[in-house]
């Protein structure tokens, strides 16, 4: 997989894309992840990428050309034997879908993604309309900039390639891939001062630990984000967990 990002900011970039899972997967070729600046595609001699808005008020608004420009320089992302494809081109702003781990799933898939991310200002809206395949936001709260919000989408996006993570690291059982909240975890010491592992766990019995496993799943998922659960096919067993 191909990422570029469009950013005044490239810097904010370097650690993440170097450090931990991100930069083992980059070592490894399964991804390869590029900062722009667009301030280089400026078509202006003060080097401006913003504006005032037409019909007045206050801020500023992000520029069509440099962003139009910076998108239609990058190299066209062509895996071996294949045709180019077109990138997913995404907009980070606060008005986008909010982002999920469906839609993780769903980049996951794409071979050429493409963030671009503002800072203070607003998009001009010829972006949105002729340029952005998808708007996202990862919340709602309102941060300075589309960066950090792109650097989430990025991490849940890479983890999920083939090879990324280790076995050691099931993506299959996360919270959200499943649907439910992970159950609870326990490692040695079985006491650790006077609290003790649940006697299931310590067991051997791997029918029973799966049971209990999916009813903590279960139960933590109804107390802490009961919303996971509407629209879902309990089992028997599980309304019978949830009554008691
Ligand atoms: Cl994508 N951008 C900004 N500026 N704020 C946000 C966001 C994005 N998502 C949540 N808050």
């Amino acid at each position: 997989m191909r990422i570029d990002v469009l950013t005044l900011f490239p810097e904010m970039f370097d650690g993440v894309f170097s450090s931990s899972i991100l930069g083992k997967a980059r070592d490894k070729g399964i991804v390869s992840l590029n900062t722009v600046n667009f301030r280089e595609y400026s078509n202006n001699k003060h080097n401006t990428v913003d504006d005032y808005p037409y019909g007045g008020g206050g801020g500023m608004v992000l520029k069509p050309e440099p962003i139009f420009a910076a998108v239609e320089a990058l190299p066209k992302h062509q895996e071996a034997e294949e045709v180019p494809t077109q990138p997913r081109v995404i907009l980070m702003c606060p008005q986008g879908k909010p982002f999920s781990q469906k839609i993780a799933e769903e980049l996951s898939s794409e071979e050429h993604l493409v963030f671009i991310c503002g800072h203070y200002e607003g998009y001009d809206e010829r972006i949105r309309q002729y340029l952005v395949t998808d708007e996202l936001s990862i919340g709602d709260y309102v941060l300075t900039g589309g960066e950090l919000p792109a650097m989430v989408v990025i991490d849940s996006v890479v983890r999920l390639l083939p090879g990324v993570l280790g076995n050691e690291m099931s993506a299959v059982t996360d919270s959200f891939s499943t649907g439910l909240l992970e159950y609870p975890h326990y490692t040695r010491p079985a006491k650790f001062r006077e609290w003790e592992v649940p006697e299931m766990l310590l067991s051997g019995h791997h029918e029973n630990v799966k049971r209990w496993r999916r009813k903590e799943s279960i139960l933590r998922t109804l107390e802490r984000r009961p919303d996971l659960l509407e629209g879902r096919e309990l089992t028997k067993e599980e309304k019978v967990w949830i009554m008691e």
